[in-house]
């Protein structure tokens, strides 16, 4: 078997780094670990800690059968420490090392850079599980309970994944860091998560989905980019992660498409041809179509201030050092360095949006990575509004321009429309609620939240899945609440 295929399954700490010869960072995690279940019980989801949930665990890195389903109580689920397989000969792919050894052991030069890299990605995942911590209680199956806790306890082992190289290669630095990402808390003012994105609330089930398809997407981006890592254990460290990762964007794309088919199929029983006629399809019981257009704006423009300034010189660092390459790095064909190459860039110049084509591809990277993230959010989109179609509903739901409420980078001092119109602060004023949610949307989606524990049954605003998870059938108890 090559290197890091056998999985460590009966001790603690599940592992594929064969920990047991490893006495100093066992420790390390052995110490962490009662922090991280205190963390767990108080910030994780909450009055659920005793219920059974039908959860996949990873046990190998095998693409083919690397999890296994049972019920478990969250605070015993197996956090793991798994890396992708050791790929024997890796070479680094970019930057002013490309060509060399992938490198086995932290490069000295690089320790801070690499270090706020991990710290960063370390931080977000237990924000998400704070975030997310008041929503089983309003969960509209139990199914859908049962793919929120899945996600909660997998980024719960993506901290465990960056707790591990920080332990591993960054001593006593890296100690440090993994306390303080079980002390920092979602949206606390005094001690708030790292990025901005991540101490807003997710306060419904909507937000839940929404978040999922796009922030568990800018994670996919930023891992992508993190896989192609020259520090060769970061690397296969990402590439396990996103085999998990595709759970959670499932999660999110199925969810908003289950809303839309439920709004469909309700508005045409109902025999109503205006989708904007928000009074008699929340009549309904269902979600209308414009609010949903107003959450999305919402979470795609807060989502895409996570990838930093257009125009970044951290970002070029990264990538000259071989750090943090570009998404899908390794199918790209040019020469790997940009030293020369530039990347057209959008850009905010006396308060107008332009286009700006000189700028270097090396500081431009954010804004690369953006791009690429847009065109895969658009196909989603594409996805929900082919069932909009279907339907014969004519509404089309739209990705807003990028420089629609902004907070961080060249669109952070304008506010502009969805359409990317600069606009003064009054006709901003007077149109926000058109284009973001209001407290009335709020209110009303709020008040669709209510729990449906049956097994097999759903809240009237969603529809039920085509297939369930691990090909369970219709009426499974993926919960089971009371024992
Ligand atoms: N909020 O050069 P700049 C996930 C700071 S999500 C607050 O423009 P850079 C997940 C920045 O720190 C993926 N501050 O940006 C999803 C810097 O400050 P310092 C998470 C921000 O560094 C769902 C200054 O502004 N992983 O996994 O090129 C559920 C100038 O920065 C923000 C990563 O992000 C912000 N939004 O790019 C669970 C990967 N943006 O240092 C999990 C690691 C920028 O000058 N992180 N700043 O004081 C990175 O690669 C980069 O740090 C960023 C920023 C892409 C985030
Ligand atoms: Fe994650
Ligand atoms: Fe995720």
């Amino acid at each position: 078997m090559p290197d890091g295929m056998n999985v460590d399954y009966d001790g603690l700490i599940p592992n594929n780094v064969d920990l047991n010869a490893d006495a100093r960072v066992k420790k390390a995690l052995e110490t962490w670990h009662p922090g991280y279940i205190d963390w767990w019980k108080d910030m994780g989801p909450e009055g659920f800690q005793e219920a059974l949930v039908y959860l996949r665990t990873a046990v190998s890195v095998d693409p083919k059968g690397w999890a296994k389903f049972d019920y478990v109580r969250m605070p015993e689920y197996k956090w793991g420490i798994l890396l992708a397989p050791r790929v024997e000969g890796r070479l680094i792919g970019f930057g002013a090392h490309k060509g060399e050894p992938a490198w086995q052991d932290i490069p000295g030069e690089y320790r801070g850079m690499l270090r706020r890299l991990m710290v960063i990605q370390g931080d977000t995942e237990p924000a998400s599980v704070e975030q997310q911590r008041h929503l089983g209680k309003t969960a509209p199956s139990l199914y859908d309970m049962r793919n929120l806790f899945q996600v909660n306890v997998e980024e719960g082992r993506h901290l465990w994944a960056m707790v591990y190289l920080l332990q591993k290669y960054m001593g006593r630095d890296g100690r440090e860091e993994a306390e303080e990402l079980l002390r920092r808390r979602s949206g606390d003012a005094d001690s708030p998560r790292m990025l901005g994105a991540f101490n807003e609330q997710t306060p419904d089930w909507v937000s839940f989905f929404m978040f999922t398809f796009f922030t568990d997407r800018d994670g996919k981006m930023q891992l992508e980019a993190l896989a192609q890592s020259g520090f060769d254990p970061l690397s296969r460290t990402c590439r396990f992660m996103l085999t998990e990762e595709a759970h959670h964007m499932f999660v999110g794309e199925t969810g908003v498409q289950r809303i839309i088919e439920r709004s469909c199929e309700a508005m045409r029983a109902a025999g109503i041809d205006d989708p904007t006629d928000t009074d008699r399809v929340r009549a309904l019981g269902v979600i209308d179509l414009p609010t949903l257009q107003r959450k999305m704006n919402l979470h795609f423009s807060l989502t895409l201030d996570l990838f930093g300034s257009e125009v970044s010189t951290n970002a070029a660092n990264a990538y000259n050092a071989g750090l943090k390459g570009r998404y899908r790095e390794d199918k790209l064909e040019d020469d790997h360095r940009l030293i020369d190459s530039t990347y057209p860039v959008l850009r905010c110049k006396d308060g107008a949006i332009i286009r700006d084509e000189s700028v270097p591809a090396l500081s431009a990277l954010n804004m690369r990575l953006r791009d690429d993230y847009v065109t895969d959010c658009q196909g989603g989109v594409n996805r929900w509004n082919k069932v909009i179609e279907r339907a014969g509903i004519p509404f089309r739901l739209t990705l807003p321009h990028v420089a629609f409420n902004r907070r961080i980078g060249e669109f952070a001092a304008i506010e502009a429309d969805p359409e990317g119109r600069v606009l003064d602060a009054g006709a901003w004023a007077a149109n926000r609620d058109r284009w973001l949610p209001t407290a009335d949307d709020n209110l009303y989606v709020t008040g669709l939240m209510k729990p449906v524990d049956a097994a097999g049954a759903y809240a009237s605003w969603i529809a039920a899945p085509k297939v369930g998870i691990d090909n369970k059938p219709g009426h499974f108890e993926y919960v089971k609440l009371w024992s």
